[in-house]
C-alpha cells in the first residue's frame, strides 16, 4: 500500500488503522472470554402498582453517593424486596474449602449480581446470582471472626423453640443440623433459566461442594402476581432505606445500617469485623401455608354484619386477620369492604397509623377498624408505641411464594395435599432486633400490643405450645372486640430454615475466598 504524501493525511490514516486494530483486538478479546450473554429486554423483577417501586439506577446512585454507599459492592437481593419473578434457593455444604475458595474467587465472584445491576433491565444478567453463608459455612472457610450476632452464630435450629416452632418434626430434614454451609440464590424470569444456571454452577463447583437441598419459588400467575398463596398482595410495606430509595407517604424509613452491617445506624458497628461492612443477615424460612384449610375457616366463620353477604363477611374476617384486604388496601382506611383502587395506590396504601383521633394510644381499646392482633399491626404497630415510630425492628422482606396453585381437588376437599407456601426471606443488620424480635417478642406474644390480645393469627404461636394447639385471638369481630376467636389449625407451618450472612463482593474477594 502506498502511503499518502501529506503528513496530516498519513497521521489520520495511521490513527484510523490503529483504532481499527484496537477494535479488532478488543472484539477478539471479548470473543475469547465468556460467550456473549443474550441481552435482557424483559425484567427479572415484577412491579405491581401497589408495591414501592425501585429507584432508577441513576437516582439510586445519586442517593448512595450522598451517604458514601457503594451499590456495586452490595449483593443485589438485599435492597430489592419481594420482586423476583422466579427464584431458586440452592443449599450446599462445602466439602473442600481450599478448592471452593479458589472457585469462589475466580468463577463465582465475577458472576455475582450487584444492586446496581438489578436496577436496570439492560444491566440485568439472564439469571441473577447471590450467595450467603451460615455460621458453619464461615467456620468451614476458616473465618474465625465473630459477626457479633448470637442468633446467627447459634443457627436457626437452636432458635426453633424460641421462634414458637412446635419442635422440628415438621422441619425439612436437611435444615436439621449444621450441614448447610451456604445458599445460592438464582433469580430470573423463567424456571429454565434458574435451572440452567444451577447446572452450570454445579459443574463449576464440582468436587468442592455437596448439594443439600433446593427449593424453587415463583411469583403467582396472572392477576395473582405479587400475592402470596392466601391471596393477599404482599411486599407493600417494605421500608425505604436511606441512601437508596425515596420514601412514599407513610412508608417507614430506615437508616442504611438497619439493613447493612457496618453502615450508619448499625448499633453494633464498633464490634463488627471490617470485612462484614455492607453485608446483611439473611433469614430463610420455608413456611408451608394450608390454603384450603384457611379458606374453609373463613367460609365457616363469616363476620355477620347487616349489609354484608356471607362471602363479604368471610373476606372481612380474612382481612382482619391480616390487616389488609387481598388487594393490599389497609382495613384501617377501608374497614368494611375491599377497595382495590386504594390497594393499588402506592401513594396511599401505606399512609396510615392505627391511632384513633382523640384517644390516648397507650390506653386505646378501639379495634373497630383494625384488630390489635392483625398480622401487619403485630409486625409493625406504627403509632401504637408512640410517635415518631421506632424503626429499630424494621426488616427488608425479600421472599417469594413456592409450590403450585391450589388444585380443584384440594379446593373441593378443603384439604392441602400438595405443599405450597412462602419461601420467607428477610434482611437486617441485627437478627435479635429484626426477624427474631418480630416473631418472638411481637407475633408470638399474647400480650402485645395490649394484654390478652392473642398471638398473630397468621404467623404467631405461643412458645412451647404443641402443633395446632388452640390459639385464642382477640378483636377479630368488629362488633364485639372482646369476643375471642379460637383457631385450632396452624395455617402457617414452619418447615425450618437457616440464618445466613450475605457478604459484600469485596468481602468475598479479600477475605472469604483467600
Ligand atoms: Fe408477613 N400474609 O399473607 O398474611 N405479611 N406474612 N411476615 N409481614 C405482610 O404490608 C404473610 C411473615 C411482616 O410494615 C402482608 O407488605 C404470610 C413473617 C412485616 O405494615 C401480608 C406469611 C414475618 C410486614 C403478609 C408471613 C412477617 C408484613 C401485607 C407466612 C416476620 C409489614 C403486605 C406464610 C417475622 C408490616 C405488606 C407493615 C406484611 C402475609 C410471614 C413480617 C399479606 C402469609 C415470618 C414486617
Amino acid at each position: 500500500m502506498r502511503l499518502p504524501t501529506s503528513p496530516l493525511l498519513s497521521l489520520a490514516l495511521l490513527a484510523c488503522l490503529a483504532s481499527e486494530q484496537a477494535t479488532a483486538r478488543s472484539l477478539a478479546e471479548l470473543n475469547s472470554r465468556a460467550p456473549v450473554q443474550p441481552r435482557r429486554t424483559d425484567s427479572i423483577l415484577i412491579d405491581p402498582a401497589a408495591q414501592p417501586n425501585l429507584p432508577s439506577a441513576g437516582a439510586a446512585e445519586k442517593a448512595a453517593s450522598s451517604v458514601g454507599l457503594n451499590l456495586d459492592d452490595i449483593q443485589g437481593d438485599i435492597l430489592i424486596g419481594m420482586k423476583k419473578k422466579r427464584e431458586l434457593f440452592f443449599f450446599f455444604s462445602i466439602t473442600d474449602a481450599k478448592k471452593f475458595k479458589a472457585k469462589l474467587n475466580k468463577e463465582i465472584l465475577p458472576i455475582l449480581t450487584t444492586t446496581t445491576q438489578l436496577l436496570s433491565v439492560s444491566k440485568q444478567p439472564v439469571t441473577a446470582l447471590n450467595i450467603a453463608f451460615s455460621q458453619s459455612g464461615l467456620t468451614a472457610l476458616n473465618i474465625t471472626d465473630s459477626l457479633g450476632d448470637p442468633a446467627f452464630a447459634g443457627g436457626q435450629l437452636k432458635d426453633a423453640a424460641n421462634l414458637g416452632d412446635p419442635g422440628t418434626a415438621d422441619w425439612v430434614p436437611q435444615f436439621v443440623g449444621t450441614k448447610i454451609h451456604g445458599v445460592i440464590l438464582f433469580a430470573s424470569d423463567t424456571v429454565n433459566n434458574c435451572n440452567n444456571e444451577l447446572t452450570k454452577l454445579k459443574r463449576t463447583l464440582s468436587n468442592t461442594i455437596k448439594e443439600v437441598y433446593s427449593l424453587q419459588g415463583a411469583a403467582r400467575p396472572g392477576n395473582q402476581e405479587g400475592h402470596e398463596h392466601f391471596g393477599f398482595l404482599d411486599g407493600i410495606s417494605n421500608p425505604a432505606v436511606q441512601g437508596f430509595s425515596t420514601p412514599l407517604p407513610g412508608q417507614s424509613v430506615v437508616s442504611t445500617g438497619s439493613i447493612l452491617v457496618g453502615e450508619e445506624g448499625d448499633n453494633l458497628i464498633d464490634s463488627r469485623p471490617a470485612w462484614a461492612k455492607d453485608g446483611s443477615f439473611l433469614v430463610f424460612r420455608q413456611l408451608k401455608q394450608l390454603v384450603p384449610e384457611f379458606n374453609k375457616f373463613l367460609t365457616d366463620n363469616p363476620i355477620r354484619i347487616r349489609g354484608l353477604t356471607p362471602k363479604q363477611g368471610s373476606d372481612l374476617l380474612g382481612a382482619r386477620m391480616v390487616g389488609r384486604w387481598k388487594s393490599g388496601a389497609p382495613i384501617e382506611l377501608s374497614p368494611r369492604v375491599d377497595n382495590p383502587t386504594l390497594g393499588a395506590d402506592r401513594n396511599r396504601n401505606n399512609n396510615f397509623t392505627f391511632a384513633v383521633p382523640g384517644q390516648d394510644v397507650a390506653n386505646s381499646t378501639d379495634q373497630t377498624r383494625c384488630p390489635f392482633s392483625a398480622h401487619i399491626r403485630k409486625t409493625r404497630p406504627r403509632a401504637d408505641l408512640g410517635t415518631p415510630e421506632d424503626s429499630a425492628h424494621h426488616i427488608m422482606r425479600a421472599g417469594i411464594p413456592y409450590g403450585p396453585e391450589v388444585t380443584s381437588r384440594e379446593a373441593s376437599s378443603k384439604k392441602t395435599s400438595v405443599e405450597r407456601g412462602l419461601a420467607f426471606v428477610c434482611y437486617q443488620s441485627n437478627l435479635a432486633a429484626g426477624f427474631q424480635f418480630l416473631q418472638r417478642v411481637w407475633a408470638d406474644n399474647v400480650n402485645f400490643v395490649h394484654r390478652g390480645v392473642g398471638v398473630d393469627p397468621i404467623i404467631g404461636r405461643a412458645t412451647g405450645s404443641p402443633a395446632n394447639a388452640p390459639r385464642v385471638i382477640g378483636g377479630l369481630d368488629p362488633r364485639n372486640a372482646s369476643r375471642p376467636t379460637t383457631l385450632t389449625t396452624d395455617f402457617v407451618v414452619s418447615q425450618g430454615g437457616e440464618y445466613f450472612f450475605a457478604p459484600s463482593l469485596s468481602a468475598i474477594r479479600n477475605t472469604l475466598s483467600v
